[in-house]
C-alpha cells in the first residue's frame, strides 16, 4: 500500500492567479489571501493575471496552463446573485470552463470563485467570519502541484 499525498510546501513552485475584476471590494481580499498563504508556504514565484468578470477566466486560465509556465493556477473571483439569470448562467459557464482548464491539460486549477446571494455573503467569505477562500484555492493548488509531481 502507498499512500500518495501532496505536501504543501510551496518552494520552488509556480503559480499564476487569474483574478476577476467584477466586484474587487472583495476581489482583492480574495486576492491578498492567497498571496499571504502563497507566501508563507514558502513560494515567491506567482504572477497575477486581471480579467474583466469571472466569465472571462477560463479562457485566461486555459492559457497559462497551456504555457508550461506554471505549476497551478489559482482562480479567483466574486459572483453576487443580483436577481438576475446572468448570476446562474455566469456561475455555471465560470465553473464548469475552470474545472475543463484542468482536466484538458493536466495543469492543476483550483477554484477561488466565490458565488454569493448578497454583499454580505460575499464579504464573509473573503477574509473575515467565513475565511477567505482566496487563501483556500492557494493552499489547494499547492497541495495539488506537488501530488500532480509526485504521481508524474
Ligand atoms: N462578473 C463577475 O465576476 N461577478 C458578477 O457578479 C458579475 N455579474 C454580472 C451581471 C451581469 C448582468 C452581467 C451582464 C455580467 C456580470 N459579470 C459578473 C461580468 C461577466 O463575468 C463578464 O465579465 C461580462 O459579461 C463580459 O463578458
Amino acid at each position: 500500500m502507498a499512500l500518495i499525498e501532496g505536501n504543501l510546501m510551496g518552494q520552488g513552485l509556480r503559480f499564476a492567479i487569474v483574478q476577476a475584476r467584477w466586484n474587487d471590494l472583495m476581489g482583492n481580499r480574495l486576492l491578498e489571501g492567497a498571496e499571504d498563504c502563497l507566501k508563507r508556504h514558502g513560494c515567491d514565484q506567482y504572477d497575477v493575471v486581471k480579467v474583466p468578470g469571472s466569465f472571462e477566466i477560463p479562457l485566461i486560465a486555459k492559457k497559462l496552463a497551456l504555457s508550461g509556465k506554471y505549476d497551478a493556477i489559482i482562480c479567483l473571483g466574486v459572483l453576487i446573485r443580483g436577481g438576475t439569470l446572468h448570476f446562474e448562467l455566469i456561475a455555471g459557464q465560470t465553473t464548469n470552463g475552470i474545472s475543463a482548464v484542468g482536466l484538458e491539460t493536466g495543469v492543476p486549477v483550483t477554484f477561488g470563485v466565490i458565488t454569493c446571494d448578497s454583499l454580505e455573503q460575499a464579504m464573509e467569505r473573503s477574509g473575515s467570519k467565513a475565511g477567505n477562500k482566496g487563501a483556500e484555492a492557494a493552499l489547494a493548488a499547492i497541495e495539488m502541484a506537488n501530488l500532480v509531481k509526485q504521481i508524474g
